[in-house]
């Protein structure tokens, strides 16, 4: 016999909904949204109630509220849990925990007065997580699965005009969820729209708008396809034909740069139907994506649902402002990973521009925990609840110029199932893409997708090197996940980017991933992996996004927006001819794929010292996508003492649905004059009194050498030698890496507890020198470090020579100094570059200037603290009242807290500043690579243990902070 709630842990996707069909708003057609604060109760089984609440008369009155859409865990009922691709209960698929929440939802409603009394209505879920079963005044609707897919019952007949009694009973496991083992937090719930769609008699049921463009000819074609035949009028075209003809006029393209959309009406007997028709083709052809005629370059993120406090039930607000915020930083294209989007998304991308890569709503990623065995999507039983999502996101989103490509899913290895899947959408869309990254010889796909390949490898696939079967030797390429934001980084994007513009086969990536997925928390600042008590679950591994949690835009994205912008400059001749030279032209290409630049204003400044003397406009002939021009900059204005630079930015122009006029695009910066030479002459002598050693503004330990005082400030931790940095997860890496992760060797070493032995405390003529050996216990390994004193009087310079001792095979972390100021000090001045951090592969978007920050400005808050905030190129420095230049350039960094509680840190709350700001002055630092995900720093980015020698010279500013 067949229990109540059997369904549950049937592989069936459901029974009793309508089948799939587009997603759109109808004109006139009446609709009710179902949205608000529901009646609510939370079982811990799915069997321990019975189906009374959904019966008439049923008295909720004492239950909790809760709102609708929204997951129940955020709501203060349960908690959420993450696991990366672990499945959270025992896997013997379909079965699920006897363990499985369950909440029963309640709303009553009455129809509007003006509802009509004719026609039937339809009951639309467009998301709930994982299963449901819905009763209307009583009557079981049928149950389903899918949680992130619209579901859909014909309920007319139900309907009274008063008193409607809607129940929903909501499963957190299902069968369902070993379909949804995405990375990413457990989140039951109705999280999207319910809505009461009024449907009259004759009204549209499916449609297919087929709107294609010939780029040889500058026309497109429209056909739309529908269930009910009507009539398809798009005045702006002059077109008003029936459904199902075909009709050809000229027409402006839609792409991504130029998200041209004509609005139209499909016309039935009984409603009107708004479209927003763009035309465009998408092909492969000679082995390339091509959009009307063109190859286009991804230059892509991969984008959950995020919001800190809502989790995956997003506002309209929330999503416009992700695509403004992808826009604004250069982004052109999404991979909705890995699940389709709240629909009003992909209206948005249609509107202001994105390619999407549709992904469909699966993953069975814990499966490979069992080498694969017994994967649903190689299980025919499973095969219907695969087509079945494959053709519930098609359907809906069909009609979405942004969608250029539909993704199969996941990690969710390879089977028939998702050849099934493939089939079906090359049969009903012939008019885009199939991605699936798991089909690595491109069976069922119609490109060559992978995740964190190497660069080396991604320039062999570039090279057509990479072998593979005949089919996919001719296929593009793309990568769609690369360049793992998880905290500091990534690093690396630069040469990606290079490697993509270099191989036409290499179409670009997708970042992953866009936002940091932190739940807002008031013990943590944002919570992640375990902080709800999770017995299985994968940390911070949530957190690796662009994005903070709170949508503040990361130094990664900051540094991705330089990298893929759209116009490049290049200085010429490229590099000062002579001393003082500088370039008299610059060359300027435009690396659109279908705009020319007539959209953006150009402009040049003229900095001496970081400060802007001079600027003006740069007037651009116009330069066709892919096309260079040369324009000539004008005479160097005034002085060319002291280091002199060009800065020239492209600006948009004029206002943008996107951006307003002025938003910065695209810059670059040419060296003039280079860096005078430091100098600071020697002849103060040192001299020995009273316990101390005096040198020119300086005051020193005449035991230990160690600097006491500069002038009137006092120096609260003398500087010496460090080589450490709180690991970044990049440093630490993924678990399951095989390459070598250096943050662990890093502890293993000892580098966190590095000693200093003092070996001498030397006074000559002009100098000082306090000679060290810097070396953790256990280990033979140390760094002999000198560090030499001379002062001119009123300066005073440090000369650090390090000398590696013993073996080094690992590389070190940073290579600088350290010493502590009063917490006092909080205004920092610096000439270098900025505004933001900058390591040795995440240091494009470092512009020289002048820049200004307090010492918590610096911080960058990474959601599990780690080593942040350097600033890169840094020629001066002032903070609490000591002025510091180095020779040469240095890496500026200043925290209330030490390294080492940094790194202790598990949370930002955790940080409590002291009453010393801690500065690092670096030589060098390691860099960062995107190991947490990915390969780790290229190794000219590696920073191995070598003779170094570099200086800093310290003084009194004028005005203490
Ligand atoms: C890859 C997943 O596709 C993605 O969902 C996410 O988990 C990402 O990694 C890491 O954050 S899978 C990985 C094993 C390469």
């Amino acid at each position: 016999m067949r229990a109540a709630t059997d369904y549950v842990e049937d592989v069936a996707p459901g029974s009793g909904t309508l089948p799939p069909r587009a997603w759109y708003a109808s004109s006139d057609a009446a609709s009710l949204s179902l949205n608000g604060s529901w009646r609510f109760r939370l079982s811990p089984t799915a069997d321990a109630e019975d189906d009374a609440f959904a019966g008439p008369g049923f008295d909720a009155g004492h239950w909790a509220r809760i709102s609708v859409p929204g997951h129940w865990v955020l709501q203060g009922h349960g908690a959420p849990a993450y696991t990366n691709h672990l499945y959270p209960f025992p896997v013997d698929p379909p079965r699920v925990p006897t363990e499985n929440p369950t909440g029963d939802h309640l709303r009553l409603f009455d129809l509007p007065s003006d509802w009509p009394s004719d026609g039937g209505a339809v009951l639309r879920f467009d998301g709930v997580e994982s299963c449901a079963r819905v009763w209307l005044n009583g009557t079981d609707l049928g149950e389903f699965k899918g949680s992130r897919l619209p579901h859909e019952f014909a309920v007319g007949h139900l309907l009274r005009p008063e008193g409607n009694v809607l129940a929903v009973r909501v499963h957190q496991w299902s069968a369902g969820s070993y379909l949804e083992d995405q990375d990413q937090w457990w989140l039951p719930g109705i999280f999207r729209d319910v809505t009461l769609l009024h449907r009259p008699a004759g009204c549209a049921l499916d449609f297919f708008v087929h709107a294609s463009y010939d780029h040889t000819a500058g026309a497109g074609t429209l056909k739309v396809d529908s269930d009910v035949a009507g009539r398809v009028t798009v005045p702006a075209l002059g077109i008003d034909v029936p459904t199902g003809a075909s009709v050809t006029v000229p027409v402006e393209p839609w792409t991504a740069e130029t998200p041209r959309l004509y609005d139209g009406v499909l016309a039935t007997e009984g409603e009107r139907v708004p479209l927003r028709i763009g035309f465009r083709t998408v092909v492969v052809e000679d082995g390339l994506i091509e959009v009307n005629g063109r190859a286009i370059l991804f230059k892509g993120v991969n984008r959950h649902e995020w919001h800190p406090e809502q989790g995956r039930a997003l506002d309209r607000e929330t999503m416009r402002e992700d695509v403004l915020l992808m826009k604004r930083h250069n982004i052109n294209a999404v991979r909705t990973s890995h699940y389709p989007p709240h629909p009003a998304f992909l209206d948005l991308c249609d509107e202001l521009g994105l390619w999407v890569i549709d992904e469909c709503d699966l993953e069975t990623h814990g499966f490979v925990e069992q080498s694969w065995r017994d994967n649903p999507v190689d299980d025919e039983r499973w095969t219907p609840a695969l087509l079945d999502r494959a053709a519930r996101m098609v359907e809906r989103d069909k009609n979405h110029p942004s969608v250029v490509v539909w993704s199969l899913g996941n990690e969710a290895g390879t089977g028939r199932g998702l050849t099934a899947m493939a089939e079906w959408i090359h049969g009903r869309d012939s008019s885009r893409l199939v991605h699936y990254e798991g089909d690595r010889d491109c069976r069922d796909t119609d490109m060559y997708s992978r995740m964190y390949a190497v660069h080396e490898e991604v320039d062999r696939i570039g090279r057509g090197l990479d072998g593979g079967p005949l089919k996919r030797r001719r296929l593009p390429f793309v990568l769609c996940e690369y360049g793992h934001a998880m905290g500091n980084g990534p690093g690396g994007l630069a040469d990606y980017q290079r490697l993509f513009e270099t191989h036409d086969r290499v179409q670009g990536g997708f970042v992953w991933e866009w936002i940091d997925h932190g739940v807002k928390d008031e013990r943590h600042g944002f919570a992640y992996g375990g902080d709800f008590g999770e017995e299985l679950h994968d940390g911070n591994f949530v957190c690796d996004g662009l994005l903070f949690p709170d949508r503040t835009p990361s130094p990664g994205l900051v540094e991705y927006k330089k990298v893929i912008e759209p116009v490049r400059f290049e200085a010429r001749p490229p590099a000062p001819a002579e001393y003082g030279a500088g370039p008299g032209t610059v060359r300027i290409r435009n690396a659109h794929d279908f705009l020319d630049l007539t959209a953006l204003a150009f402009e040049w400044s003229y900095q001496v010292d970081g400060e802007t003397v001079a600027s003006g406009g740069l007037p651009v002939p116009r330069a066709a996508p892919g096309e260079s021009v040369e324009v000539k900059l004008p005479e160097p204005p005034g002085t060319r003492d002291g280091e002199t630079q060009w800065t020239v930015r492209a600006l948009l122009a004029s206002d943008t649905a996107w951006a307003p006029k002025g938003h910065p695009v695209a810059w670059a910066q040419f060296p003039v004059s280079a860096r005078p030479p430091l100098r600071v002459a020697r002849g103060a002598a040192p001299a020995r009194g009273d316990g101390r050693i005096t040198l020119g503004p300086g005051s020193f330990d005449a035991r230990t050498g160690a600097l006491l005082s500069i002038g009137a400030v006092e120096v609260t931790g003398p500087p010496r030698l460090d080589v450490w940095r709180a690991p970044t997860d990049n440093d630490d890496g993924a678990t399951w890496q095989s390459d070598v992760r250096y943050g662990l060797l890093w502890r293993t070493l000892g580098l966190q507890r590095m000693r200093h032995r003092l070996d001498s405390v030397e006074t000559g003529e002009d100098a000082l020198t306090v000679r060290t050996r810097v070396a953790p216990a256990g280990r033979e390994l140390g760094l002999a470090t000198v560090y030499r004193w001379t002062s001119d009087g009123e300066r005073l310079r440090l000369t650090v020579s390090v000398g590696p001792q013993g073996e080094w095979t690992v590389p070190l972390p940073r290579l600088g100094i350290r010493f502590g100021l009063s917490g006092a000090a909080d205004r920092v001045r610096w000439f270098g570059g900025g505004p933001g951090e900058a390591y040795p592969d995440t240091r494009s978007a470092s512009r020289l200037g002048r820049w200004e920050s307090t010492v918590d400005g610096l911080q960058t808050p990474y959601v599990r603290p780690q080593e942040n905030g350097a600033r890169a190129d840094v020629r001066w420095a002032e903070i609490g009242g000591l002025r510091i230049e180095g020779d040469p350039e240095f890496w500026l960094s200043g925290r209330r807290w030490t390294n080492e509680h940094l790194d202790a840190a598990r949370h930002l709350t955790d940080l409590i500043p002291g009453d010393t700001v801690w500065v690092n002055l670096d030589h060098a630092q390691h860099g960062i690579g995107s190991q947490s995900c990915g390969p780790g720093p290229l190794p000219r980015y590696f920073l191995w243990a070598a003779p170094a020698e570099f200086s800093f010279v310290f003084s009194e500013t004028a005005e203490r902070a």
